[in-house]
């Protein structure tokens, strides 16, 4: 028999980023009303289609998903932790139940399309028929086939390896290759032996895109990304608009920036393995899927400048860190600005490195199990600068979910997915500083403005180089959903779009069964991606705005908020609003504008830039797509 084991399909604001796939993930103000109400259901006959019908529907769904959230997020936990047959056995038959419930309640949601009803019963019921990620269609066994298929998608991701000099390696271990190793033989082999995994998803990722285009069709959607781009409070072929009109804003200085470092790689391993000119070959940028390039520092740090004096990972090697650690600085730094300390049961719950002699989802994730106050994470921390960035990540979402936990149920989410992201990374833009590093003890002398170009440098290999990243993945998924990329099209759609936004290629010609994109987690995860795309944008203008609320008056990339309890006050403000209103009341809220603004990345790289330009000059920058 074959093993089940699943992801949830659906999962309220129990725990974000990985495992926030779900019922109260979005919302819309587009999806309501799409079409004439259906036919009463056993969901909704217990409830009259008037104002007050529809507000008792929405309490009663509220107080049934509560229910059976938190069973389902205590199952998933354990599967998480302990992957077994059995506990992917009682994974999947919970989440085909919380699935069913989901899809139930979506449907029904529609019988209220033409009452009159309160601005805040409205907002849920179109939460309930746009929050489901991967939405079964309403007939016996799909929701199970679906919950089938997803959990095998994602046990193949979670427990890959592949053989290396005669060893297997894990993830964890192929990547920590990757970002060392500076011999292109040796990255070749980490990266083409990490996507050996992924080759036999394909057929089940294209039933997956297909079972959930029915039950998105069902709800009114024209497929599955359609549902996912109607959660921005906005029309969805205008949320698609605005993320390129963000990407237009970055673009040009994200060109620069893969310019200045395809030189220093054609420097550094010459024109056979890096030519000058054209895309830059993924496996050398120190990271799996090429997606943050700060590994690789030390390869194209300017020659013409002084070193930095500030290695985050030697500090904290320096400094005898350990896991635990780490998480315990991060939850300081919130409590700096006023927040809470986590609760006891967060220490005693979490995960925090990878145990030994069991399989566990290693992908980092925050966690809220009763939806209320208990708070966990779960990850393989290892004592680097990027995990030390990716613990702020995961505890900001432990602390957005322990501020909206007053709202209702389907409220108990972020203002939009991006917000979720943005949190976390917006308390590490303080921590990145060498003044904040200086005042926790991790270094002794904070430099002066001869290092600005050093770091921001650094700092952009992370967070410019990202973003074409954080957009080709859905950009990719889009044209799977909607048909426009086959199945026997998704290997080179691929490819297309790494080349098209990111410049670049794989060190070799792929092979004709390769699945590149499931060797990314949130392919298999089935998480939708363009959140982190989002993130990057509204760190920077929550970063900004913060500044401001401080008196900051230098320049933006020096700026720490550490230990400042009035921006607490204002940024925890924002987060007790959850999912209550539509986002752009949630980004007003903190940073006085409305809107999706990436003037404040400009601002906080702006010195770079213009370094880059001078170093460019004489350079054939881009490439052809
Ligand atoms: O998946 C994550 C987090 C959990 S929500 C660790 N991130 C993206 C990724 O790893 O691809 C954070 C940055 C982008
Ligand atoms: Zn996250």
């Amino acid at each position: 028999m074959k093993e089940i084991k699943m992801k949830r399909l659906l999962m309220a604001a129990t725990a974000a980023c990985a495992l926030t796939t779900g019922l109260v993930a979005c919302a819309s103000m587009e999806a309501q009303a799409q079409g004439p109400a259906p036919a009463p259901t056993a969901a909704t006959s217990a409830f009259p289609a008037t104002p007050e019908g529809a507000r008792a529907f929405v309490l009663d769904a509220e107080a049934r998903l509560t229910d059976v959230a938190e069973y389902a997020a205590r199952v998933a936990w354990v599967r998480n932790t302990y992957i077994i047959h059995d506990t992917m056995w009682l994974e999947a038959r919970a989440n085909t139940e919380y699935t069913e419930l989901g899809v139930e309640l979506a449907n029904a949601a529609a019988h209220f399309n033409d009452v009159d009803a309160d601005p805040e019963t409205r907002r849920k019921l179109d939460i309930l028929r746009q929050g489901l990620t991967m939405p079964a269609p309403n007939r016996p066994g799909a929701a199970a086939e679906l919950a089938e298929i997803a959990t095998r998608l994602d046990s193949t991701y979670a427990t890959g390896r592949f053989e290396y000099q005669g060893r297997q390696l894990t993830l964890n271990e192929a990547e920590e290759i990757i970002a060392e190793s500076r011999d292109p033989e040796v990255t070749r082999a980490m990266y083409e032996g990490w996507r050996t995994i992924s080759p036999g998803m394909a057929e089940d990722y294209a039933r997956l895109v297909e079972v959930a285009n029915e039950g998105a069709r069902e709800l009114g959607y024209a497929d599955t990304g359609a549902m996912w781009r109607s959660g921005y409070d906005m029309d969805p072929d205008a949320f698609a608009a605005e993320t390129d009109r963000l990407w237009a804003q970055v673009q040009p200085f994200y060109e620069n920036l893969h310019c200045y470092v395809r030189a220093r790689l054609n420097e550094r391993y010459g024109d056979e393995v890096q030519p000058a000119t054209g895309p830059i070959r993924a496996d050398l940028l120190g990271n799996m899927w090429s997606q943050q390039w700060g590994n690789i520092y030390d390869v194209v740090a300017p020659a013409n400048l002084p070193e930095s004096t500030v290695d985050l990972t030697e500090l904290l090697v320096a400094a005898d860190y350990d896991a635990e650690q780490i998480a315990r600085t991060s939850e300081r730094f919130y409590t700096s600005i006023g927040l809470d300390p986590l609760p006891d049961t967060f220490w005693e719950r979490s995960q925090i490195t990878r145990p030994e002699g069991r399989e566990v989802v290693c992908h980092a994730s925050a966690w809220n199990l009763d939806n209320v106050d208990d708070l966990r994470i779960k990850m393989c921390t290892r004592v680097n600068a990027e995990d030390f960035q990716t613990m702020h990540h995961e505890l900001g979402h432990n602390y957005y979910q322990r501020a909206y936990n007053q709202q209702p149920f389907l409220f108990r989410n972020g203002a939009n997915d991006g917000f979720h992201e943005a949190i976390g990374d917006f308390a590490a833009l303080s921590a990145a500083t060498p003044t904040y590093l200086s005042q926790i003890d991790l270094l002794d002398t904070v430099p002066g403005e001869e290092e600005d170009i050093t770091f921001l440098l650094r700092m952009a290999m992370d967070k410019i180089a990202f973003m074409p990243f954080g957009l080709m993945v859905d950009r990719w998924r889009w044209d799977v959903q909607s048909g426009a990329t086959t199945p026997a099209q998704y290997n080179d759609a691929w490819s297309a779009n790494m080349l098209r936004y990111q410049g670049l290629v794989p060190p070799g010609p792929r092979p004709d069964n390769a699945f590149d994109p499931g060797a990314k987690y949130h392919v298999p995860g089935n998480v939708p991606y363009t959140r982190y795309f989002l993130a990057h944008i509204y760190q920077f203008q929550f970063h900004r705005a913060a500044c401001d609320i401080a008196g900051w008056d230098g320049p933006l990339h020096r700026c720490s908020v550490y230990g400042n309890e009035e921006v607490g006050r204002r940024f925890n403000a924002m987060m007790e609003m959850g999912m209550s209103q539509p986002w752009p009341r949630a980004m007003e809220a903190f940073t006085g504008s409305p809107e999706n603004d990436a003037t404040a990345v400009a601002q906080y790289f702006a010195p770079l830039d213009t370094w880059l330009t001078e170093q460019n000059r004489g350079q054939d920058c881009g490439w052809e797509a």
